[in-house]
């Protein structure tokens, strides 16, 4: 920095040199590459050719700090109860369908919206969209019996998008508000997903496209998100399994790079383990 006295003015090199410093650490805590460049150039915008005083550096950076975090990962609401509202206007149920790798947590995600909903007074059908993997159908039930809601079924191997079809039949002829939808997930490199997945979208135009998130992948899930935003346009994403990866980089890598909100955290195995996501909380946490 360039001494003026007891003042100084910030450069283009400080901040680099801050970004050095910091990066490693970025990186161990899972913040993507793109996301601590965006940082770097917001923290820039900020700061460079400000005059500050040697005693406020450190408050002026970290605030800078505060909002380029608060920049990767504030993107909109997403709000499920609005949603709802809206669809319930226009006199249908709303279709929320769960997307998402095998192990990601749709089933359980799926079976905690739907306490979270039912808690809030509104009624609920689970669609079992997973056609393919063994069990999937006796876990989502399994769910609905705990949880008092119908499940909707067809056999294994059977069409995902005829299933969700008849789901959001049911509940717009019983007047329930809610399809919470399952697919199947599949690894990367099965094409017939995709081909599903669009089938689905295509079929049943869900009012949310709600993308799982294994925290657990580390840096792998941005590159999950972008695959799936790419292939349907992903409206929105729940990160499960936050209880145990404590490193919230990945929730702010995957929010930034599909720019997309989050909408809930996965913050446990049972149903009550669900937390609507806060960005200003999230990032005054993790400066601490
Ligand atoms: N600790 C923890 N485990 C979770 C969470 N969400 C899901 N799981 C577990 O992750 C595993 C896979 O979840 P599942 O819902 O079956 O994933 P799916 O294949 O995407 O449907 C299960 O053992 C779940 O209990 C979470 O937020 N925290
Ligand atoms: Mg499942």
């Amino acid at each position: 920095m360039r001494d003026r006295g007891t003042e100084r003015v910030i450069t283009e090199g400080d901040i680099d040199s801050f970004f050095d410093e910091a990066e490693i650490e970025l990186l161990q805590s899972n913040i993507a590459v793109e996301a601590i460049e965006f940082m770097r150039d917001v923290m820039k915008k900020e700061l460079v050719n400000k005059k500050i005083k040697r005693r406020g550096a450190e408050k002026l950076i970290s605030e800078a700090m505060e909002r380029a975090l608060l920049g990767l990962v504030d993107h909109g609401k997403a709000d499920i109860e609005k949603v709802i509202k809206e669809s319930k206007k226009q006199g249908k149920p709303a279709c929320l369908v769960f997307l998402g790798f095998n192990g990601a947590g749709k089933t359980t995600s799926i079976a905690k919206v739907a306490r979270w909903l039912i808690d809030r007074g509104y009624s609920v059908v689970l669609a079992a969209g997973d056609t393919f993997r063994a069990a999937s159908i006796e876990q989502l039930e399994h769910h609905g019996r705990k949880l008092g809601v119908n499940v909707i079924k067809h056999q294994y191997g059977s069409d995902s998008a005829a299933v969700i079809f008849d789901a959001r039949k049911h509940a717009g002829s019983k007047g329930i508000d809610v399809v919470l939808a399952d697919t199947a997930g599949r690894m990367h490199t099965d094409k017939n997903l995709a081909d599903e997945l669009k089938k689905i979208i295509r079929v049943n135009q869900p009012d949310l496209k709600v993308l799982l998130i294994d925290s657990l992948t580390g840096n792998d899930a941005v590159e999950q998100a972008k695959m799936f935003h790419e292939m349907v346009g992903v409206d929105c994403v729940i990160m499960a399994k936050t209880d145990v990866n404590k490193k919230g980089g990945s929730i702010l890598s995957v929010s930034y790079a599909i720019q997309k909100p989050i909408l809930f955290l996965g913050t446990g195995q049972e149903y009550g383990d669900i937390k609507k996501f806060n960005p200003e909380r999230f990032v005054k946490d993790l400066m601490e």
